[in-house]
């Protein structure tokens, strides 16, 4: 087997690194094609915010052994899917993959959180933080329009630039970026061919736990 080379991502900001085009077509074909199978088994929900239940724009599934729910009762990360009660679908060796040649992780992804865009959803400007470990990064994957996707620091009033998220793309939060502030401002559609429809999917990888807990030994 050969090992295709990696391409030198850019730094946006202190550990804040994108890839651009880090999957070719055909992997991204691929990916698409795994993530039909998780939503067979998974099927996409629509987030509601903590306290008001307003619907979120995009919808959301996950896969791998947890997954990031919203509803009234606040944001968290849970082991089953919150309509149908069914465990989420185990991960894609795509992603393992992506977060091995990716991430600096020394610990494997426990969830992958994935949103659907339509061509109007858009995210608010947010930071990942219900994970219980920040020293582990967040990784996205992009597919299908391309997304305006706005980047600050880690205060909400600094200073934000905007950059094009393409199909294929990865972006890595790690290090002193972990915590910066980011959102989707809109979706370009009609901007890929890769999806049947017009949107975009957007994978994120997190670890949520600082260590795998291990179950008791025996006494
Ligand atoms: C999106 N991305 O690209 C939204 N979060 O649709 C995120 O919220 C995100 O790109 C953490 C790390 C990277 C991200
Ligand atoms: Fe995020």
């Amino acid at each position: 087997m050969t090992l295709a080379s990696i391409p030198a991502p850019l730094e946006l900001a202190p550990g804040c690194l994108w890839w651009q085009g880090y999957l070719d077509r055909p992997a991204q074909e691929a990916l698409v094609a795994d993530i039909r199978e998780v939503l067979a088994t998974a099927p996409l929900f629509t987030p509601r915010m903590p306290r008001t239940g307003k619907p979120f724009s995009v919808r959301m599934s996950n896969c791998g052994p947890l997954g990031w729910v919203s509803d009234e009762s606040g944001y968290r990360y849970q082991p089953r899917h919150p309509e149908t009660g069914t465990p989420w679908p185990p991960f894609p060796a795509a992603l393992r993959r992506a977060w091995d040649e990716l991430s600096d992780a020394d610990l494997p992804p426990e969830a992958c959180l994935i949103n659907w865009y339509g061509p109007e959803a858009r995210m608010g400007l947010h930071q990942d933080r219900d994970e219980q470990e920040f020293a582990a990064p967040v990784l996205s994957l992009s597919l299908g329009d391309t997304a305006i996707f706005r980047l600050g620091g880690t205060e909400r009033r600094g200073g934000t630039r905007s950059i094009r998220l393409a199909s294929g793309d990865a972006l890595l939060l790690s290090g002193s970026s972990r915590l910066a502030f980011h959102g989707i401002d809109r979706i370009l559609a009609g901007t890929s061919t890769l999806l049947s429809q017009p949107g975009r999917i957007n994978l994120t990888l997190r670890r949520v736990h600082p260590a795998r807990e291990e179950p008791d030994a025996a006494l």
